[in-house]
């Protein structure tokens, strides 16, 4: 017969599983994250389920992408990993796309973590764009930081936004505009609040 501790334990790991198959049958609950591994805490060279672009032109190879990005091991929110954007003058967006994942109509909160450096040109946008992904439905635009050069620590960003009609797909995108400075990005998260 299993012992008591053990049983536990295998129960505490069985939950997230659960909880993740749940929400894979539709049944996502107001408070869970839509963005499948939004604190970067999967990954080697790159972190999961995230694809990146340079302009246009989409990063296949992981080498031209670690010209645009770093995978941070740690640093980010409580000294975990995190994304770190290099100075460009390009556009260079992080995207994650769901083809199946539905948006039940609602009123949905985007956040995320961000830190910069120097970051005093440019701009940053953090978006949900609806499919056919032609529509940018909640996001937040934020301008170089005047003070202290356009250097923060952590700080959270955060919008609402109201989805009328249920969607198929979605995209979410971290999009650096020709920023002159570098700039992190951790705990991306989409949640329903309310109906
Ligand atoms: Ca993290």
């Amino acid at each position: 017969m299993m012992n008591q501790p053990m049983c536990h334990s295998i129960l505490l790991r069985a939950l997230p599983i659960f909880a993740g198959l749940l929400c894979l049958s539709g049944f996502c609950r107001a408070g869970d994250n839509l963005v499948k591994n939004g604190d970067f805490s999967n990954g080697d060279l790159l972190p999961d389920d995230w694809i990146f672009f340079a302009g246009e032109t989409k990063l296949w190879d992981a080498q031209q992408a670690l010209e645009k990005v770093a995978y941070e091991q740690q640093g980010g929110v409580d000294d975990s990993k995190c994304l770190r954007v290099k100075p460009s003058e390009e556009k260079i967006v992080a995207d994650q796309i769901e083809l199946n994942e539905i948006l039940e109509p609602g009123t949905y909160k985007l956040s995320a973590q961000i830190k910069s450096e120097g970051f005093n040109e440019g701009s940053l946008r953090l978006a949900v764009v609806n499919r056919p992904f032609t529509e940018w439905n909640g996001y937040i635009d934020i301008k170089p930081g005047a003070e202290n050069d356009g250097s923060t620590g952590w700080t959270e960003i955060q919008t609402t936004f109201t989805q009328a009609e249920e969607q198929k797909g979605f995209r979410i995108d971290f999009l650096v505009n020709s920023a002159n400075g570098t700039i992190w990005i951790d705990d991306i998260a989409l949640e329903k609040v309310g109906d």
